[in-house]
């Protein structure tokens, strides 16, 4: 195993054990070793905040220790997304987004992460947080006119939200003014076309490739 891989294996293992100093010290490490912002993400951060869901799942850690790996995954994040914001792919503007975590979920972990990536393809990216009242999507539908909506839940009680919001598009005469696109890990494709999404992404990289497609072929 390199050096690389070896320092991201134990990123991941940080973020397991909420080690926030740690967490700091090999992101920063990674960083002045070259390596891919989005790969310090996906083999490190996020694939301990992966195995720190799977034990809560399980029962084998308690709500603490969650807590604990989310916050060192957050401060990570801290230092990692002004750096995927750097790699500006293309100077001139692709196209807007608005996202945001639906009302009820406040996971933002991975809608942080997409929303610097767009960014960083050059999406005007208005990001309105977490546990986002549903007026308030449709308000900034209207006022922004975004080319997409981006909608994150991770819980199955919130993924209604997500249907909702495109019936609410409808009664409100907009939904065929923004293409909405779904993510989040309780959501998938098939709930995606079942509720009449123009698109899901599993991960930032595909949200991209997504969107650029839906922006271009309208
Ligand atoms: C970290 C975490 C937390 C943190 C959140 C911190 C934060 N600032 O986000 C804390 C500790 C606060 C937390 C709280 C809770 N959590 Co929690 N949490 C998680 C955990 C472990 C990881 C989520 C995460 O950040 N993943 C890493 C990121 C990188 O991945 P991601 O979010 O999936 O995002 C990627 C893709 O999905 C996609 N994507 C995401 N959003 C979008 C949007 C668009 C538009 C697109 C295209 C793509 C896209 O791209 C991202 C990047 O690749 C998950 C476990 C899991 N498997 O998801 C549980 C989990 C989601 N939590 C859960 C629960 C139950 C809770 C609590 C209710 C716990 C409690 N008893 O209080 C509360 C909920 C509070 C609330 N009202 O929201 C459950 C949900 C169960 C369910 N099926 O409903 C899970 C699945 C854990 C479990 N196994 O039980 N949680």
């Amino acid at each position: 195993m390199s050096t690389i891989d070896t320092n991201l294996e134990k990123l991941s293992k940080s973020v397991m054990d909420g080690d926030i100093d740690t967490v700091k010290f090999l992101v920063k490490e990674s960083l002045k070793n070259g390596v891919n912002p989005l790969e310090i993400v996906d083999k490190g951060l996020a694939k301990g905040i992966r195995t720190v869901g799977e034990r809560y799942g399980k029962g084998e850690i308690f709500l603490t220790e969650l807590l604990m790996g989310a916050e060192a995954m957050k401060v990570g994040m801290e230092i990692i997304s002004p750096e995927i914001k750097k790699q500006k792919k293309e100077l001139k503007k692709v196209g807007s987004i608005i996202i945001g975590t639906v009302a009820g979920d406040i996971h933002d972990l991975g809608k942080n992460i997409v929303a610097a990536l767009f960014s960083a393809h050059g999406f005007d990216v208005v990001d309105l947080g977490v546990d986002v009242p549903d007026q308030k999507f449709i308000d900034k539908v209207k006022e922004i006119k975004p080319n997409i909506l981006g909608l994150s839940a991770l819980m199955t009680s919130t993924i209604p939200k997500q249907r909702e919001l495109i019936n609410l598009l409808k009664s409100s005469g907009l939904r065929d003014k923004v293409k909405v696109m779904i993510g989040g890990a309780a959501v998938n494709e098939d709930y995606a076309r079942d509720i009449g999404a123009d698109g899901y992404a599993e991960n930032a990289n595909d949200a991209v490739v997504k969107a650029k497609t839906l922006v271009v072929s309208p």
